[in-house]
């Protein structure tokens, strides 16, 4: 591990620590972001605090942009992108599918990413051109060629247009699946691609701080990752992830 894998890996563990302490207990300073529906808490707020702290003190000169509002400007060439709580709405309903994720990116995109989820106790991590693992395990995607027998993955936004017009690719895919499964956090939902529990995942209007770790780990378990400009008639910029061999297939109706 890179020192900076190891500061991700270490930086996502405590954050997850004081995550999963107040896991379940009374949710403190609920409030409502880009609509009623998209809620954050102080658990969010605490854990990017954490984080940025974190990051800051061991590497000044990075950027950080993160989505509780953290966008700090750097020196370095590196760039961090930081979800301190990935499955936000989960976590206050006390479903235990959340994750902390980060990703360090240079001008190419990430070179290393970490996808911690302290329900599960289960880390994804990779470093580019090093692979992809969980824990000590060493992650491959999987080997399923055929779209119709493929598990995949989705999420969609906040706002009621944008789901209208998401659950117009969702009657566009699901016909031609296996099934689709929406568990609520896409950093998850990446990682479980690279680890050949899903085939696929595709969703739009998805922000760098939920896929960029992701997406790093996807491509090293030996899968592939695209970033499009939009999925049927949601223009927002969005990605599809796959084993591989089923990419150009599912790539190809969603376009
Ligand atoms: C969530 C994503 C999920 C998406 C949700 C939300 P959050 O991130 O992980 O894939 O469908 O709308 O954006 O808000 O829990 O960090």
């Amino acid at each position: 591990m890179t020192d900076l894998a190891t500061l991700a890996l270490e930086v996502a563990r405590e954050a997850g620590a004081l995550l999963l302490e107040r896991f379940g207990s009374p949710a403190r300073g609920v409030g409502s972001k880009s609509s009623v529906t998209d809620l954050v808490s102080d658990a969010d707020r605490d854990a990017e605090a954490l984080i940025v702290r974190r990051l800051r003190a061991a590497r000044p000169d990075d950027a950080i942009v993160a989505e509780e509002g953290t966008s700090r400007h750097g020196t370095s060439g590196l760039s961090w992108y930081v979800d301190p709580l990935d499955g936000t709405i989960n976590y206050l309903y006390g479903i235990p599918h959340w994750c902390v994720t980060l990703a360090c990116a240079d001008g190419e995109g990430a070179i290393v990413g970490v996808i911690h989820d302290p329900s599960r106790l289960e880390t994804f991590t990779a470093q580019r051109s090093r692979g992809a693992f969980v824990s000590q395990r060493r992650l491959a995607v999987s080997t399923e060629p055929d779209l119709g027998k493929a598990l995949v993955a989705t999420g969609f936004g906040y706002d009621a247009e944008v789901r209208r017009r998401q659950g117009t690719a969702v009657a566009r895919v699901l016909p031609r699946v296996r099934d689709l499964r929406r568990f609520g956090s896409a950093a998850l939902d990446l990682a479980w691609v690279a680890a050949g529990r899903f085939d696929g995942y595709f969703e739009s209007g998805i922000n760098p701080w939920d896929v960029e770790a992701g997406i790093l780990i996807v491509r090293e378990a030996g899968g592939r990752a695209t970033r499009l400009k939009g999925i049927g008639d949601d223009p927002r910029p969005a990605v599809v992830a796959t084993n591989a061999a089923i990419h150009e297939a599912l790539r190809t109706l969603l376009a």
